[in-house]
């Protein structure tokens, strides 16, 4: 029997928390990074979210296993609510 525990934690993970100085870093580097401003990051400008962090996604293999982990709702864009929290909970610490 395949436990749920896992995914059950992962989906009622609270939100993580915030500081407002470090919110307000990513909204200025998110103007940066939306490059075309549609309020969505794609696979192409998140792959430059990754350069900047130092991580190589040289492959799509990569950058979609990335991509994947942020686009929390799987609908194939990340909108800036998934990509903040990702970045509270995740890297950049
Ligand atoms: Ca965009
Ligand atoms: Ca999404």
């Amino acid at each position: 029997m395949v436990t749920r525990r896992g995914l059950d934690l992962a989906a009622e993970a609270p939100l993580p928390e915030i500081d407002p100085d470090e919110e307000a870093d990513v909204d200025m580097m998110w103007a940066i990074w939306d490059k075309n401003g549609d309020g969505e990051l794609d696979t192409f400008e998140f792959k430059d979210v990754l350069i900047s962090l130092g991580i190589e996604a040289d492959n799509s293999d990569e950058l979609n296993h990335y991509y994947s982990q942020v686009d929390a709702d799987g609908s194939g864009l990340v909108n800036k609510e998934e990509f903040k929290n990702w970045w509270f909970s995740s890297s950049a610490k």
